[in-house]
């Protein structure tokens, strides 16, 4: 046991209190809670099972997940699989859109913003209105005998990324371990108990989805159906379900559609999940077959083997980084309790935990080859979850990449990408029967037929930035690595999406900018309505778009005269501007303060310049920076989970640790964080998890690249880390290993009583190699070697091991 592990459960050993516990929801078992604290810092843990959905275990593997919930006497799994989805491929985009569009234009630069909105809601919102939703598998139950049971305890390890259960009664301690494991694709339940013969269930699998049906294969459950319709568009995504039941002693008897386990040693079930989702064009696979080659495959290994796998390749992602800000008791007390305590502010290690769940939420929703987090990640109960749980761009599915890059999860980002390459076709196709238009475009929501035409109603839907914006994500990636295939990968996409822009552009009557029309700033309204020309997030979207193209062509040297059009372009953007308050003005009118317009709007829109876009800094641009806390001030701290999030985003880019730290505790409080800590819109959406650990990691370190200028590689691009930028006075001593900075390097960095104590950057093998380290007034600028690495003290002055 290691000196930190002894201390833990040491201390808690010594403080144990025996109240009684119901353990299960549905059942009137009663624990005497003798738990003990968890063994390791990484644990969420509780003193009784989960009742709400809201209080179970998520475990995921990328594209498989389940929440588990704990239960004595029934345990249930509530399963998804990230394929299955409402409808088929449709094409949402609105016959009259085209010809109407000239006409909404106009109405909006003469400023009459509810006719065209009304002419919006009619003729450019795609039809089918709404997109197609994610839908749950189903359930599969254990149901147990029933009995007293007492020291119950459950947990989440994040660092094996394994559930665990364990209870005694009548005498016998009871365990259950339930990992996703991500090479064999299979979801494993182990069942042990401390004496032979003890182990006794009968297994079920059910779901809401209408038309499915549950037969038996020997000691397989067998669970097939189909994703609904929705929409008017027919439902064609097949699925299959099994679950493999793997017993040592005992005896496994099938029933009609149940098995039933009785007095085994010890029992594995093997869950494995498929689609018949090949593509957004495609549904045509054959789940059965996928299925039954990955339990038959899965049941060739022990559960040694498959744990072990499990771990090897998890924690290839998640060792990665590790963050300490520093422990306290608080960490004796169950997962729930430390949420309701966290704004008293004796908790620092629950903020460490809170941003490696957003480490683990990330590996465990999106994985290469499978699809990207949606707003739940993979996880949803429902066949009508809110807002689809689908993709929503003009913030959400942005978010939850946040932390990507700096927590050095490359791999995570690769489902985003390939579903920004999805809708670079699909949104060619919007582009020229809406628009008339080249490229492509993406308006506020796609789903997994990666639609792209506008959806909802006009206030929400009329936005033809999310496609733009995700191509931040696809140049981060290049930023943060500097590969020249990802590079060649990305520039079409980042082109087509700057193309439609210099086919849409509008002339501005009154500056002659060039501006966007129709939009609105997300989702937000002015005196007029929604609907407007130019919205400021609009122009700074472009301005990293068509910059980000320009450098990209530039090193593949590519396009010059396309190049310079970008430039010329750019240049006729509207500037940003700053209104009668001092604040950043969300439009090009100054609405902000307007009556009618909603002065605390959860979105932000327009301060995206200062994160996550690249127009607005503390030190190049102050006036606008200043602006930019104006507009914060005025929104206020607390709003819904991803805005609040993204609220503590920007105190932090604006330098001010403490002011984000007071935005923390209200996320981390039980008002915006649930019992298993999935965030709380609510309801439950993942992005604040995404948003908040973004941020977290943003105090402690954040990166820039330079201008491309004569360069010819990210190599040759000047890079600055600034050192603790943010750091909140409550964490006067930590350290933190393992960030990630644009041009490929690699961030360890301790500090003492609020100081920088040392740093040591390394330089990836053809990362960047010129670069400027900032910690507060002080600048060292160094050279790296590719691959080499500099130690620095709290000076900034090289430290010479
Ligand atoms: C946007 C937000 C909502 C919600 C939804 C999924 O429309 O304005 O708050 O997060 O996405």
């Amino acid at each position: 046991m290691n000196e930190m592990k002894c201390i833990v459960v040491c201390a808690w050993a010594a403080l144990m209190v025996g109240p009684l516990f119901a353990a299960d929801s549905d059942d009137a078992a009663k624990i005497v809670a003798e738990s003990a604290a968890p063994a390791e810092p990484l644990s969420l843990w509780y003193l009784k099972a989960a009742k709400e959905w809201t209080e179970a275990l998520p475990i995921g593997n990328g594209r498989l997940g389940a929440m588990v919930f704990g239960g004595v006497n029934t345990e249930r799994l509530q399963l998804n699989e990230d394929t299955l989805w409402a409808g088929g491929p449709y094409n949402p985009v609105n016959p009259g859109a085209k010809a109407a569009l000239p006409e909404v234009r106009k109405l909006v630069f003469e400023g009459k913003f509810a006719e065209a909105g009304k002419l919006t809601d009619e003729k450019l919102i795609g039809t089918p209105h709404s997109q197609m939703q994610y839908q749950t598998v189903g359930d599969l139950t254990l149901n147990f005998p029933g009995g007293n049971a007492k020291d119950y305890r459950r947990d989440l390890n994040l660092d094996t990324a394994t559930a665990t259960v364990s209870y005694q009664s009548d005498g016998v301690r009871y365990s259950r371990e339930v990992f996703a494991n991500a090479p064999d694709n299979v979801i494993v339940v182990r069942l042990t108990a401390d004496k032979p013969g003890r182990i006794s269930f009968t297994a079920g699998l059910k779901t809401p989805l209408w038309g499915s049906g549950v037969t038996l294969e020997g000691d397989t459950l067998v669970m097939s159906g189909k994703g609904t319709g929705s929409n008017d568009v027919d439902g064609v995504i097949r699925y299959q379900a099994r679950v493999k039941v793997v017993a040592t002693g005992g005896k496994v008897t099938p029933g009609s559609d149940t098995i039933a386990v009785e007095k085994a040693d010890a029992v594995t079930l093997l869950i494995a999940v498929a689609t018949s989702y090949k593509n957004f064009h495609d549904a045509s696979g054959d789940p059965e077959a996928i299925v039954k080659k990955t339990v038959a495959d899965a049941s060739a290994k022990s559960v040694d083997a498959l744990r072990a796998d499990h771990r090897r390749d998890y924690q290839a992602l998640f060792h990665r980084v590790k963050l300490d800000l520093g422990r306290t008791d608080a960490m004796k007390q169950p997962t729930e309790a430390r949420i309701q305590h966290f704004a008293e502010g004796n908790d620092p290690q629950l903020a460490a935990l809170y941003y490696q769940y957003g480490r683990y939420l990330l590996i465990s929703s999106s994985r290469p080859g499978g699809q990207p987090a949606n707003l739940q990640g993979i996880w949803n109960d429902s066949l009508f979850p809110p807002w689809g749980s689908k993709y929503t761009i003009n913030i959400n599915t942005e978010m939850n990449y946040w932390p990507a890059e700096s927590g050095n999860l490359a791999e995570c980002v690769e489902p985003l990408i390939a579903m920004v390459s999805d809708l670079s076709v699909t949104g060619a196709r919007t582009a020229k029967e809406m628009y008339g238009a080249r490229g492509w475009v993406a308006h506020h929501n796609t789903d997994i037929w990666r639609a792209t035409a506008p959806i909802d109603f006009v206030y929400s839907g009329m936005w033809q930035m999310g496609g733009a914006w995700l191509c931040l994500h696809l140049w981060d990636r290049y930023e943060f690595s500097g590969d020249s295939k990802l590079l060649e990968r990305i520039y079409p996409i980042l082109k087509g999406s700057s193309e439609f822009f210099i086919d849409t552009l509008q002339v501005e009557p009154e500056h002659k900018w060039l501006v966007t029309n129709p939009s609105i700033s997300p989702e937000n309204g002015h005196p007029g309505g929604s609907l407007c020309a130019g919205p400021t997030m609009d122009n700074q979207i472009l301005r990293d778009l068509f910059a980000n193209t320009i450098k990209a062509a530039t090193i593949l040297g590519v396009d010059a005269d396309f190049r310079q059009q970008l430039a010329a372009t750019r240049a006729k953007l509207p500037p940003n501007q700053i209104g009668q308050a001092g604040q950043l003005q969300e439009w090009l009118a100054d609405w902000d303060l307007s009556p009618g317009v909603d002065q605390h709007h959860r979105h932000v829109s327009h301060l995206y310049g200062l994160y996550p876009g690249r127009d607005i800094s503390l030190r190049e641009t102050p006036k606008l920076a200043a602006a930019v806390t104006k507009s914060l001030e005025l929104r206020g701290d607390k709003a819904t989970g991803w805005a609040t999030a993204w609220r503590l985003c920007l105190w932090t880019h604006l330098g001010d640790g403490d002011h984000a730290y007071e935005i923390l505790k209200f996320l981390l409080s039980p008002e915006r964080t649930y019992p298993n800590m999935f965030d709380a819109h609510p309801p439950f959406q993942i992005d604040g998890n995404f948003g908040g650990a973004a941020g977290i990691a943003d105090m402690m370190m954040q990166s820039r690249l330079g201008d491309i200028a004569q360069a010819t590689s990210v190599a040759a691009m000047k890079a600055g880390i600034e050192i603790l930028p943010a750091l909140p006075s409550a964490w006067p001593n930590g350290s933190v290993q393992g960030l990630r900075a644009r041009g490929g390097f690699t961030v360890d960095v301790a500090w003492k009583d609020g100081k920088l104590a040392s740093a040591r950057i390394q330089a990836a093998s053809g990362g960047a190699k010129t670069l400027t380290v900032r910690y507060g007034d002080r600048t060292a600028n160094i050279v790296i070697k590719p691959g080499g690495e500099v130690r620095m003290d709290s000076d900034l002055q090289l430290a010479h091991p």
